[in-house]
């Protein structure tokens, strides 16, 4: 049943994006919307505008445009984070999800282009939906989590620390993928106009999805004994494990103080992490 209601909700996602990008089409050169297209449309699971649609949803609120253009934009600004981290000078990464990456396919110049594209052209469908005060904040906010203070500032610690650290590599953690869960699930909070103390604590909530996220990560590269280069990671098993299941217990008190026990955000929440 839950599935199916993802699958509803991730139709929804690509039915939107597709829209944004077909209003480009014939209007920027062929090799870059193809390149955006390939980007987007490469299997990837949709989790970040899920949640968005999910708290929305959890709110008892309808997907207006304003929030369906939010939930583009942060699949677009996450899709770009990907193109420009498997680049040859980040990851050096020749596949993703079972496909070439978009460098091997484009050539590197243009996947830098087409990384830029794909956060300008986010930038710029939030900017049309800017009506009132609510959703300038959100923009605002999503703008600043993928920003120099947020995802930015993580992928740079990323290619420059070299240490294992543990609180260090947790914001890291937080700046590099917590950053982009917290544009998601309060960016539409802030867009209805909703209390502070819900948003503080979705806040709160998707720091610690973000950081379950990354150690979940970590811990299937133990599994796979995945050694890669210059990257920050945690590679003790048992305090990964620990960790996870700290985090997993904080996002159940949060979601139970705040009243969204057994919602659908609650639900999603516990199928992906
Ligand atoms: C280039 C500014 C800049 C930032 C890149 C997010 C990030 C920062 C790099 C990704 C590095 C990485 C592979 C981290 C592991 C966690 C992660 C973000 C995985 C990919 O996200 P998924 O699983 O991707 O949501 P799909 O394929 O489902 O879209």
């Amino acid at each position: 049943m839950m599935n199916n209601y993802i699958d509803n909700l991730i139709e929804k996602i690509d039915y939107e994006l597709k829209n944004v990008l077909n209003c480009y089409r014939g209007f920027i050169p062929d090799a870059l919307y193809d390149g955006m297209f390939y980007a987007c449309f490469g299997g990837g699971k949709r989790i970040r505008p899920v949640l968005m649609l999910v708290t929305v949803e959890s709110m008892r609120k309808p997907f207006t445009k304003e929030v369906m253009t939010l939930a583009a934009s942060i699949e677009m600004i996450h899709s770009y984070s990907l193109v420009h981290d498997d680049l040859p000078g980040m990851d050096n990464d020749l596949f993703r999800r079972g496909k070439p990456t978009v460098h091997v396919k484009f050539g590197q110049g243009m996947a830098i282009l087409i990384g830029d594209a794909l956060l300008n052209t986010a930038f710029e469908i939030m900017s049309v939906v800017i009506k009132d005060d609510n959703s300038l904040k959100a923009c605002s906010y999503i703008i600043n989590k993928a920003g120099v203070k947020g995802m930015i500032a993580g992928q740079t610690k990323d290619i420059t620390y070299n240490n294992e650290h543990l609180e260090e590599v947790l914001t890291i953690y937080e700046n590099k993928t917590s950053a982009l869960f917290q544009a998601s699930m309060v960016a539409p909070a802030i867009l209805l106009g909703l209390d502070e103390k819900i948003i503080v604590s979705l806040e709160e909530i998707a720091k610690y999805l973000g950081l379950i996220f990354q150690l979940k990560d970590d811990l299937s590269d133990i599994n796979r004994s995945n050694e890669k280069l210059n990257t920050v990671k945690i590679s003790n098993k048992r305090i990964i494990e620990g960790l996870i299941a700290d985090f997993r217990q904080k996002v159940e008190l949060i979601l139970e103080c705040i009243g969204f026990k057994n919602t659908k955000l609650h639900k999603v929440i516990r199928m992906y992490f």
